[in-house]
């Protein structure tokens, strides 16, 4: 097949190594365009990938089969709005990000849509990306036309593994959710890995309670100690982490809130349920990042 992959970060380097070492013809494509990238992985089994492949070439995103979207979710819809009368109109565009609200953003587009969600776990270290730890790739379809793609997954899991079709993905798109509502925030506030949140049971309690609420009202079904089982799992697989919110508020940079407790809140209003722990600590940590936006604009610098 021939793949682009959209935004070069940790998951978009897994993905552009994997696909490659799979005998598929890969691009990348940076928002600030460039005619290469590099991709240098060090692999679960210590193997190392440091390749360079082609980017930004129109030609091949004419051409393409698949485009896999790996920005963060505030970057997707301007991104792939900008693409989309390159790609081919039967082009399946797949989005793997933190959060929701993209689909809704990217609706009445040409192109079948796919979402889904992974646990890989990878992160930056200088130059390189580890690939930390092996992980499940939910995918599904995000729009009507996208239903009878599920042959992507074989192909996807072939390259990557596990990847995992769902014909309903929104449970799993949920779930993540719910994870990213707790351990996002809370570790940007307290500054703290994920597996010191444990110090911080109410809180963890009263958000998946909220969260519970919420996504029972959706029509998942969930309660609050089942949430909260698999958050206490989450925190201890991902204990050494740093979340990437606090990542982003470390390095000043604009975090996925609008698209984790932003959308918890904005679906809690369209059903008339009370969220207020998830709405304190969306307010804290927007207040943190007007904090260094205004301070960067003070310095006369650019915003994130
Ligand atoms: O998705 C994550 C993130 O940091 O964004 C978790 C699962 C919380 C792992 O750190």
């Amino acid at each position: 097949m021939k793949i682009t992959v959209l935004g070069c970060g940790a998951l978009g380097q897994l993905w552009l190594a994997a696909l490659d070492r799979q005998g598929h013809e890969v691009q990348g494509w940076l928002r600030v365009p460039q005619p290469w990238c590099s991709v240098n992985v060090i692999n679960t089994d210590g193997s190392v990938v440091n390749k360079t492949f082609i980017a930004n070439d129109p030609l091949f995103l004419s051409q393409c089969d698949l485009l896999l979207v790996t920005v963060k979710a505030w970057q997707v819809s301007g991104a792939v709005k900008n693409l989309q009368s390159l790609l081919p109109p039967d082009c399946p565009i797949l989005l793997l990000h933190n959060g929701m609200g993209t689909l809704e953003e990217l609706k009445g587009l040409t192109q079948p849509l796919l979402r889904g969600v992974t646990t890989h776990a990878a992160k930056q270290d200088g130059t390189v990306i580890l690939h930390v730890a092996g992980g499940i790739t939910h995918i599904g379809p995000g729009s009507a036309d996208s239903a009878a793609l599920s042959e992507l997954a074989v192909t996807l899991h072939q390259a990557l593994p596990d990847v995992a079709w769902h014909t309903n993905v929104l449970s799993a798109c949920w779930q993540k959710l719910a994870v990213n509502c707790v351990i996002n925030p809370l570790s940007a506030l307290h500054g703290c890995l994920n597996g010191e949140l444990i110090a911080w049971p109410e809180q963890i309690t009263l958000l998946c309670e909220e969260v519970a609420a919420v996504m029972t009202r959706e029509g998942l079904h969930t309660s609050a100690d089942q949430l909260q089982e698999y958050i206490y799992t989450v925190i201890a697989s991902t204990a050494l982490n740093v979340s990437s919110m606090l990542q982003d508020i470390r390095s000043q940079r604009r975090t996925e809130i609008e698209y984790i407790t932003g959308y918890l809140l904005q679906r809690a209003r369209a059903q008339g349920i009370a969220v207020p722990e998830n709405a304190r600590l969306y307010e804290l940590i927007k207040r943190k990042e007007q904090d260094y936006e205004r301070e960067r604009i003070g310095a006369g610098l650019p915003g994130t």
